[in-house]
């Protein structure tokens, strides 16, 4: 049957052996408890069940019997108060859960238990989760609880609709009909969220529309958030530091002034007043022509605190983003935001994380990672990825970006002793942190799959996964995605996850491979080189390639702008030494000649060209690899994703073949033909 995507990975069907088994394991549902979040659970058990199994199972009646599932907390269900699990369950924490089989009366029960309804919800779509991916369930012991606190989508989405990096329709958030009329895809997008643990969302573009702050807007917000809320996805939004003068006006936003003290706090009450359980405000400052706390001669750290102080009272959160690059801190784009921040660590309110994007430039298809994380010993940092491929294709290639993350959780800081990867970082294991998280700029808009691409809807996935644990694996999280997204069936299964895990090598082969990027222009979709000319000069592409007749590459060595110096040892002398630096980062931390010699023999340049030849060539096999999954799928979603992968393997050979045209004109030397 055709399928049109909605369903995102909740899909419930299922098959393999063990579904065999499932029939006889679950043939009760106990949910006990009152809450709207308990109600969401009854539902979503009772539908999934009654798809996979095929028939109707009985749910909440009352005696117990042989098969019983049975959901909720020691406060709710006595069934669960019974068994004790009392410091099991405090070791969960407020957001994780059990899942046990386990005997109750003589009969085989399956047990998800939390301290919380919400981790309870978390618990219940774990366990679908195994039905829908054909696993066991008849010997469970599992235990749960997330490892980031902080597991938030940031919508770039605006006032009138639009999106900022959206490539799949318009807004979700039908700003005219609220907050009288309320799409269903409100709820249907926090059940999605909630179904991976994501708990929270911004809602607006960080390049913030001030009105968003209105009281007119905050009503609308408010009954969002209230649709939100019974799934555990909290309401969050982007401010404009100006806000105080062109919302309150104000003469000035000065942070230090006390009339914009008091406007934010009166400003946070209000939102509190209507929406009791909001997050907090995400803030982009003095970047790309944001007003900021820079402008009044002060510091991000007196600006952050300023909303931080009005948010504390209601154990509010600021979200204060690093992705700042003022052309008089340094000549190298890259090293900015660490030379701000750093000397600022320890000058931040408890309530404020300092939001940075995985890399020092900007979400570019390969980069190593920001050297910030492990930097900051004093202050919450937090991880910002983006799942929109922005720089990755857009809604137009395949791009599985759960590889692309795990490069970045992996990486080894070395911020203490060996060991002290990113995901470390982050979770709050190298330097105690008070708030941790991981967030990501979303991807989902009005159209009916949500993502544009069916195969986008995987980093959405990804990063709730990701962002639950970071240490989980890139393949696992595809094979679990595939399983209930498309097939259960073990052959076209290892076919996509395979097709999923070299999809991002495959693009940064023939976009930017060898450390090489923004090779593109204003719609960072298109190779674009030869872009010399922006309102700044780290908006063009030769401002990174830096290409000439004798070479190509950003040096950033010690010998040149000194960006390694950024890194701690042994990382900085890695990246710092011509034959360690891995060649992936070859041409982000090196200039070589066009006849450097690579690792394979071969001169830079023809390496060059055979990564964009290899590239190119991926791509079209990768369409091949989709025709063979013909009558696999579905027809519909095969045909979409057939049509957008004839796009990817035009636009690749348009990457390839432009891109060595004109770095083939600079080094003079010919294309050799492809291997
Ligand atoms: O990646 C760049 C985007 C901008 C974006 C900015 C940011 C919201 O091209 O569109 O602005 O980053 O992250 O602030």
């Amino acid at each position: 049957m055709d399928e049109d995507g909605y369903k995102l990975w909740l899909r419930y069907i299922t098959s393999g052996d063990a579904a065999r088994t499932y029939g006889r394991i679950v043939r009760q549902l106990r949910v006990d408890g009152p809450s709207a979040t308990c109600g969401i659970i009854r539902d979503e058990l009772r539908t999934a069940t009654t798809a996979m199994l095929g028939r109707a199972v009985s749910l909440n009646e009352n005696g117990l019997q042989a098969g019983a599932v049975i959901v909720g907390t020691a406060g709710n269900s006595s069934l669960i108060r019974d068994l004790n699990w009392t410091a099991d369950l405090l070791a969960t924490g407020d957001e994780g859960f059990i899942i046990r089989s386990a005997t109750i009366a003589k009969h085989p029960v399956t047990v998800i238990a939390s301290n919380h309804d919400i981790g309870a919800l978390y618990g219940a779509f774990h366990f679908l989760r195994l039905m829908q991916t054909g696993q066991p369930i008849d010997r469970l012991g599992i235990a749960e609880r997330p490892a980031l606190q902080l597991r938030l989508m940031n919508h770039w989405d605006n006032p009138n609709g639009s999106i900022e990096r959206g490539y799949a329709g318009r807004s979700m958030w039908d700003w005219n009909a609220l907050p009288e009329k309320l799409s269903q895809r409100y709820a249907d997008y926090a059940r999605a969220c909630a179904s991976i643990g994501i708990n929270g969302a911004v809602i607006n573009n960080v390049n913030a529309d001030v009105r968003m702050l209105a009281s007119e807007s905050l009503r609308k917000i408010a009954a969002l958030a209230d649709v939100w809320r019974p799934y555990g996805v909290r309401m969050y939004l982007s401010a404009n530091f100006s806000a105080p003068v062109q919302l309150g006006r104000l003469a000035t936003a000065d942070p230090l002034d006390r009339s914009v003290m008091n406007w934010w706090k009166a400003k946070a009450d209000e939102i509190y007043g209507l929406i009791p359980d909001f997050g907090g405000f995400l803030v982009k400052a003095n970047s790309e022509g944001q007003p900021g706390p820079k402008t009044y001669g002060r510091t991000h750290a007196e600006g952050a605190n300023v909303l931080a102080d009005a948010l504390a009272p209601h154990r509010g959160n600021v979200m204060w983003r690093a992705f700042v690059y003022d052309e008089d801190i340094d000549p190298d784009r890259a090293k900015r935001a660490y030379i701000e921040f750093t000397r600022l660590d320890g000058q931040f309110r408890p309530n404020v994380a300092v939001q940075v994007k995985n890399g020092p430039v900007d979400f570019q298809p390969r980069e190593p990672f920001h050297p910030l994380f492990g930097a900051m010993k004093q202050t919450p940092v937090i991880a910002e990825i983006q799942a929109t491929q922005e720089y990755l294709g857009q809604a137009k290639h395949l791009v599985y970006l759960g590889t692309m993350w795990e490069e970045f959780l992996n990486s080894d800081t070395h911020a203490k002793d060996s060991g002290s990867t990113v995901a470390k970082v982050l979770a709050g294991k190298v330097h105690p942190s008070r708030i941790t998280g991981m967030v990501s700029v979303t991807n989902p808009g009005l159209d009916t799959n949500w993502c544009g691409h069916h195969f986008s809807q995987s980093n959405w996935y990804a990063f709730g996964r990701l962002a639950w644990n970071p240490e989980m694996s890139a393949e696992t999280i595809a094979d679990e995605w595939t399983r209930m997204t498309f097939s259960n069936d073990d052959k076209t299964v290892a076919v996509i996850r395979d097709v999923m895990i070299g999809s991002r090598e495959t693009f940064v082969n023939y976009t930017m491979p060898l450390g090489l990027h923004h090779l593109i222009g204003g719609d960072h979709y298109a190779p674009m080189p030869w872009n010399d000319r922006a309102p700044r000069a780290d908006w063009t592409a030769t401002y990174y390639h830096q290409a000439s007749a004798e070479g190509i590459g950003f040096d950033r060595t010690r010998r040149g702008g000194r960006a390694v110096e950024q890194y701690f040892p042994p990382v900085c002398d890695m990246f710092d030494d011509l034959k360690r630096c891995p060649e992936k980062y070859l041409l982000w931390f090196h200039r070589c000649a066009w006849d450097y010699r690579m690792k394979s023999g071969k001169t830079l340049w023809d390496e060059l060209c055979a990564k964009y030849q290899q590239g190119a060539e991926q791509a079209a096999a990768l369409q091949k690899t989709w025709q063979s999954l013909d009558g696999k799928i579905d027809a519909r979603r095969h045909r979409e994703v057939a049509d957008r992968l004839a796009l990817q393997v035009a636009d690749a050979a348009k990457w390839r073949d432009q891109i060595l045209e004109f770095f083939g004109r600079l080094s003079k030397r010919p294309v050799p033909r492809s291997s």
